[in-house]
């Protein structure tokens, strides 16, 4: 048995190395104003402009270190299409930011009604395949970066709508996009079960997203979203399986309780984040050369403060991933062998229950970053700052508030 003092200095060196290399995509659209079906409770700090959103996204960069980059959906943040590419890069290098995945938006336009890839109407699957094509431009003259795709696609009502021909719509969509993708390229398919479409909707599980994936080619690979599943579901099972098929492009983060809520990171169900990070080690210590999925944050808060529920988030991650990162793999192997129930068990729990905060408080001060960057952001004035600036484009705003 260890004593503490050499468990917490292994821990510690554990830790710092996975640190070094651990990073997560924020998002564009959690930095605008969003909200629920139901309305939009209006921030005055919220960003309106890309470039506002590349400031607040350097803010959570400079203050945790580990969210180097920002994904961006095409209709929100690119006006004017693929024209818009020089500004993102200028932006990009003003505020030390990479430019992340490109999300087409195939869910907004009125012609999507009945679907975009899955549309009977050979007119408007054409119209989205455009739009996708135009999204892989965008992504290929952004250094390659990842296509994310995610269609709202389906249907309300049994009998409504022909499930197979929809398939072959999308196979016969997806196939055209793989087609146009430069090579080194990814495609990530993104799945749900549910909503917008409440019947079906044409992508619903991971077996389906992979099953279009491969028939589109081998830069295709499945994107997860941990909010989009139905209760219960194992999802650390779901990454087993698509690691195994070598078909894990990333994962969209956040928390739920009921559906796709959108929630904090963590915030509901902290050993269900852990658990997927675990998973992801463990294949990556079986496999080395590997490359990781990518990480990506997909939540967007009415309700918190934007910037300080991202940073919350990196710091969640980071926390969370650390402790995946504390897993004796050689050990676990053993006792998974052995079926040791309860050693192996507790071999998963001792690290999950580990409190790695101290030691990303010495990472983050080795890095000259804050200790608290929580804090370090009250502290800085920068909320007050854009929420004088911003706030007056808030109609419904107090004007207490800017
Ligand atoms: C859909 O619920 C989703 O998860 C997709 O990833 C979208 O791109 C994102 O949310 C933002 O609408
Ligand atoms: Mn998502």
């Amino acid at each position: 048995m260890k004593n503490t003092s050499t468990q917490s200095t292994l821990n510690h060196e554990r830790i710092w190395k996975h640190l070094d290399h651990f990073a997560i995509e924020v998002p564009s659209w959690g930095f605008a104003n969003t909200g629920t079906r139901f309305g939009k409770y209006l921030q005055p700090a919220a960003a309106h402009t890309l470039e506002e959103k590349f400031s607040d996204a350097a803010q959570v960069h400079q203050l945790t270190g580990a969210s180097p980059s920002m994904a961006m959906h095409v209709l929100w943040d690119f006006p004017n299409g693929a024209n818009d590419v020089a500004r993102v890069q200028e932006l990009s290098k003003h505020y030390g930011i990479r430019a992340g995945a490109i999300n087409p938006n195939l869910f907004e336009d009125q012609r999507y009604k009945y679907g975009s890839f899955g549309n009977p109407d050979a007119a408007i699957r054409k119209h989205a395949l455009d739009h996708v094509l135009e999204s892989i431009a965008i992504a290929r003259d952004l250094n390659n970066v990842d296509l994310s795709l995610w269609f709202a696609d389906g249907s309300n009502y049994p009998g409504t709508q022909n499930i197979r021909r929809r398939i072959d719509h999308f196979t016969e969509c997806l196939a055209q996009a793989h087609a146009a993708l430069a090579p080194g390229q990814r495609m990530l398919i993104e799945y749900k079960p549910f909503e917008p479409a409440f019947y079906h909707t044409d992508i619903a599980d991971w077996g389906m997203a992979l099953l279009f994936a491969r028939a589109a080619g081998p830069q295709a690979l499945v994107l997860v979203d941990t909010g989009h599943h139905y209760q219960a579901q194992n999802i650390e099972q779901i990454l087993a399986w698509l690691q195994h098929q070598k078909a894990l492009g990333g994962l969209h983060f956040n928390d739920r309780r009921y559906a796709d809520d959108d929630l904090t990171l963590g915030s509901i169900d902290p050993y269900q984040v852990f658990r997927i990070f675990h998973e992801i080690r463990a294949y990556q210590w079986e496999h080395p050369t590997a490359i990781a999925p990518a990480y990506v944050i997909d939540q967007s808060h009415n309700m918190k403060n934007k910037i300080e529920a991202m940073i919350q988030t990196v710091l969640t991650a980071q926390e969370l991933y650390a402790r995946a990162c504390l897993v004796d793999h050689a050990l676990l192997t053993t006792l998974q062998q052995e079926c040791r129930l309860v050693e192996a068990e507790e071999c998963l729990r001792s690290a999950f229950w580990t409190d790695v905060r101290p030691i990303l408080r010495a990472w983050r001060q080795a890095h000259g970053l804050p200790e608290d960057p929580l804090q370090a952001l009250r502290d800085s004035g920068y909320m007050e700052r854009i929420a004088r600036e911003r706030g007056k484009r808030n109609a419904y705003v107090p004007s207490s508030y800017t």
